[in-house]
Order: C-alpha cells, then structure tokens, then sequence
C-alpha cells in the first residue's frame, strides 16, 4: 500500500468514530502529516459541529503550527465548498496555504460537487484525488445513497435458522445469540430510523432501543391500521420518538406521532420513506418481519441487508426471505454461535438504477 493510501485508511478509520451522529452529513476523517509524521488529526463528530478538516487543524499543537504550510492534508471526503452550518473547508486549507492535499472521494453534494478541487488547483495546491476510493464508497454508502436517490438507505435485517425460518408463527421466537444481538443495537444506534411491521409489533413486543450498548435510540417507525398494539406495549411507551402510521390514539404522547396510512402496501412504502426524508432520517433500519421485508424486496427498496443465522434449526416456521441475486455479499463473519452476512447493492448498480428511472 502507498503512504498516500495508508493516511487515507487513517482518514476512515477517523471518520468511522462519527457513525451514528453525523447523518445525513457523511462521515470524514482528516489527517495533517508533515515528512512522516502525523501532526494534526480530527474527524467530523457531529451533525451541525466542526467538520473534519477544521477539527484536524485545530488538533495541531503550537510548536507544529509553523510546519502546516510544508504538510500533506489527508480527507476521506473532498472538502466542502458551501458556506452550510460551518464556513467553507476549501478556504480554511487555503488560508493555512497546505500545498497538498489527498482526497478519497469528491462530495458528490451539489454546492461541492468537484469545485473545490477546482479551486485548489487553480490556487496552486497540488491535489491527488480517488485514493481508496471504493473504500471511502463503502464507508459512506448510506450519504451517497441519500444524495443519489433521495430516500434513505435501507437496510434490511432478519435472523434466521439454518434451515431458513424466521420464527414459529405467532410466537416471538429467539434465533441469534447474546453477541449478536449486541451487535444488532449497535447497528440500531447507527441508524436514524427503525423499522418494523405490525406483525412484529404484536408478536415480539418490541422495544426497539439500544440499551446494550447505550447511545442514542433511533426512532422507532411501525403500522397499526386497526389500532391492534395493546396500550401496555413498548412501542406505545413514549419512552423513545416513534411513529405510529394507522389508527390516531387519545392518550397523553409526547414523542410519539400518529399518521393516517395509505390503504395499499404499494404506495404505504413510498409514503413512509418520504416522510422519513423529509423529517432528514438518512438511513433506516428494516427488523421485519416476513411481510414488510418482501414487500421493500418486492418493490426495490433495499441498500443493504444483513442476515444473522443461527446453528439452530427449527424444522417448520415463517420462511425467511430470499436474499436477491444482485445483492453482493460484503462481509461474512462468525459471532459466537451466528454467522453474520453483510449484503449490498453494488454503488454502480444504483447509479444503473437512477439512469433507467430517467429514461
Ligand atoms: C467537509 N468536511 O467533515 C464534512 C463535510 O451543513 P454542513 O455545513 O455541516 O455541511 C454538510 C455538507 O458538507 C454535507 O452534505 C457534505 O456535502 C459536506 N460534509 N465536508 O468538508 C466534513 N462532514
Ligand atoms: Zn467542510
């Protein structure tokens, strides 16, 4: 691997401390290096805080400061252009004068878009672009999505056995173990929103939080057409922000929201997602069950998906989805008694997407 590569693996492994609080911002990381040695760090932290850059230069300690006009500035993201929440990056690296900078990805965000690249070069800084680039790609998969699609990122999550039930029906059932399920609301705090059907809903009970691993809780998003969630279930708790879509309930919520539903599954999906977008829930999180997982399959609207599958078998049950043949396997690994396995939609098969949409 070259150097260059190395301060960008750096950048992401920054840039990787801001999942779970930045979205939809994505997630960078920078690194300041001057002959070999690292001088400045720092990472976007928050959504609406300091970004990654100005972090990174601020991390500098005085007697380094003098030594900035001879470093290398390392970005996972190409720096912003846009005068946002925070003034532009682009103009902090010229006023610092660093005469090099080495970038993974260009933001494809309209206000940047390449235009700082432009600007810096023009300006006499020499800049490298697409060091890692499918890897920076894949650690922001869910910003460049939202930019692209304009929805959010969709992950679908089920636990399976190894013959392929998601559960005896009309019991909760538990498949994965004690480490994946750590896992799981890890993955949860990671997310903006979640998601399950009504189904789930009555069956499981479910809390839908964190408490495993702490952080924050996502909002919790369910359907409840006949008003079916018993009064005493987690989900009618307000205990977390949560959306109910079906029957509006009298009752004392402060957190917890209620919106008529399409009739149709076919336009409820859509409905939902463009609600999430709007309220800016960049990546949501899908736990099922059976039917609510076919039909975003059904319909297309999945990124990703990830299947825990136990040792257990149960003989009989609700089948588990299929996962689709376009959906690339991207990670596979052993957690205590369950395999994990990570599947996505290529980048470029969005893209392939977007481009037959327009057609
Ligand atoms: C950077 N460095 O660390 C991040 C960038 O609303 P704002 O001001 O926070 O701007 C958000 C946009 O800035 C976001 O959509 C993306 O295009 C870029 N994010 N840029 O130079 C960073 N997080
Ligand atoms: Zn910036």
């Amino acid at each position: 691997m070259t150097t260059d590569a190395q301060y960008i693996r750096r950048c992401f492994d920054l840039a990787l401390l801001g999942a779970g609080h930045v979205s939809p911002n994505p997630m960078v990381g920078a690194v300041l290096v001057h002959k070999g040695r690292i001088i400045g760090e720092g990472w976007h932290q928050r959504y609406g805080a300091a970004h990654a850059e100005v972090n990174c230069v601020r991390s500098v300690v005085p007697d380094d400061r003098p030594l900035i006009p001879y470093s290398t500035l390392y970005c996972s993201l190409e720096p912003c252009f846009h005068f946002g929440k925070t003034p532009p990056c682009v103009d902090l690296i010229l006023e610092q004068k660093i005469p090099r900078v080495v970038v993974a990805n260009e933001d494809p965000n309209p206000q940047v878009a390449g235009q700082s690249i432009v600007k810096m070069r023009t300006a006499g800084v020499e800049v490298v672009t697409g060091v890692l680039a499918n890897e920076g790609q894949w650690l922001n998969r869910a910003f460049f999505t939202w930019l692209e699609l304009q929805r959010p990122y969709i992950i679908l999550k089920w636990a399976q056995t190894r013959d392929g039930f998601l559960g005896r029906r009309g019991e909760r059932t538990p498949i994965s173990g004690p480490a994946a399920q750590r896992l799981l609301h890890r993955w949860r705090s990671e997310a903006d929103a979640i998601w399950v059907g009504t189904t789930t809903a009555l069956t499981d009970n479910p809390r839908l939080d964190t408490r495993l691993v702490g952080g924050k809780n996502p909002l919790r998003v369910t359907f409840d057409r006949a008003g079916k969630i018993p009064a005493g279930f987690h989900l009618l708790d307000d205990s977390i922000a949560t959306w109910i879509f079906g029957k509006y309930r009298e009752g004392h919520f402060s957190k917890t929201s209620f919106f008529p539903a399409e009739d149709d599954a076919a336009t409820l999906v859509p409905q939902v997602l463009e609600k999430l977008r709007a309220a800016n829930h960049a990546i949501v999180l899908v736990e099922g069950g059976a039917q609510v997982l076919s039909q975003l399959l059904e319909q297309g609207y999945w990124d990703e998906i990830r299947v825990i599958e136990s040792e257990r078998a149960l003989g009989d049950g609700i089948a588990a989805p299929k996962v689709p043949e376009v959906a690339q396997l991207r990670e596979q690994f052993a957690l205590g008694s369950d395999m994990i396995r990570v599947y996505a939609r290529s980048y470029t098969l969005i893209r392939k997407d977007l481009s037959d949409d327009h057609d």
